[in-house]
């Protein structure tokens, strides 16, 4: 991979940033209890959704999983509008009708978070179908988990992607674990990406804690989908910094393995990139004091935001 120049590395540690206090201060809010339901924090993921997003242009859609709050923030989001949705607020994203695991916008080209694990890769693969029968430039960037690799329809959305040569790539966030579950117990290759050769595309596996190596991993996806080549399937290695869920305390996690990963955290891979690029310390506290002031900003907005009224509370909810 071609290095990559000072001013990626400082917008993509600013996101991973933005993200890792988003989530802290979300998880705080929860536990305060502004923020009510279920919440999978991204907290040591970040390096995927900032990695892939640097690589595709506005234009070009996403899917997200229920951790989705890292690919909506990385996208576009706004986190004052996001922390407000997280709230139940009306100046949410979805109106404080999603919450967590709904967060969507046309506008972003976010086509959402989904609570099925797996869901949104069929939308993925339409949303993908579209653009190729209009001809149009997008691609379509499908994440998905490791648990969902074991579902129908990952391999479903795979296969029908492949057979059309769709705009998709397929980035597979393999933190390891499917809740309690670890990866050695629940699949039988030793890298999940060498599941895209029954379908008939390429498939690679990479870092993902590393923000600059998951970017240069999407260059070659990235042209082979914009030129009509079809999908390919990118496997980024993670871990998750604690419990499936905030009310999971990880009890199974094995301390030395989570301190291992929590040593090669995406903050400090990127830290080490910038200091190698010879960016002064200086400029990265700057980044993070105007972190710091966005998301207590994006707290104070949701916590002054009103509720949806009681009227039209059920108001684009469908009723039975
Ligand atoms: C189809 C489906 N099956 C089961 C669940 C319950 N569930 C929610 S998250 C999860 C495990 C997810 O693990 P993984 O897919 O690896 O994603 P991660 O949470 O690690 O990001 C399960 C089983 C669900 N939401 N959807
Ligand atoms: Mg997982």
């Amino acid at each position: 991979m071609s290095e990559i120049g000072a001013d990626l590395l400082l917008s993509m540690y600013e996101m991973t940033e933005t993200i890792r206090r988003f989530e802290q201060q979300a998880i705080a809010q929860y536990r305060l209890g502004n923020i009510r339901g279920y919440f999978h924090p991204y907290l040591g993921e970040e390096a995927i959704a900032v990695g892939a997003m640097a690589a595709i242009e506005p234009d070009d859609y996403i899917v997200s999983t229920h951790r989705g709050h890292g690919h909506a923030l990385a996208k576009g989001h706004e986190p004052r509008r996001m922390m407000a949705e997280l709230f139940g607020k009306e100046s949410g994203y979805c109106r404080g009708r999603g919450g967590s695991m709904h967060v969507a916008s046309r506008s972003v080209r976010n086509l959402g978070a989904n609570g099925i694990v797996g869901g949104g890769l069929a939308i993925a693969a339409g949303a993908a179908l579209a653009i190729k029968q209009r001809e149009g430039p997008e691609v379509v960037v499908a994440f998905c988990s490791d648990g969902s690799s074991a579902n129908g329809i990952w391999h479903e959305s795979m296969n029908l992607a492949a057979i059309w040569d769709l705009p998709v790539i397929f980035v597979l966030e393999n933190n390891q674990y499917a809740v309690s579950t670890p990866i050695r117990d629940s699949a039988r290759v030793e890298h999940l990406s060498q599941r895209a050769a029954g379908y008939g595309m390429p498939g690679v596996t990479v870092d993902g804690n590393d923000a600059a190596i998951v970017y240069g991993a999407m260059q070659e996806p990235l042209r082979r989908a914009r030129a009509g080549e079809g999908p390919s399937l990118v496997e980024c290695l993670t871990y998750r910094h604690g419990g499936h869920h905030v009310n999971d305390p990880g009890l199974y996690l094995p301390p030395e393995e989570l301190q291992r990963w929590k040593a090669h955290d995406p903050l400090i891979v990127l830290r080490a990139r910038l200091a190698r690029a010879g960016v002064d310390e200086a400029a990265i506290t700057l980044i993070d004091e105007r972190v710091e002031r966005l998301i207590d900003e994006a707290v104070e907005f949701a916590t002054a935001s009103p509720n949806p009224s009681v009227e039209d509370f059920l108001a684009e909810v469908a009723t039975l």
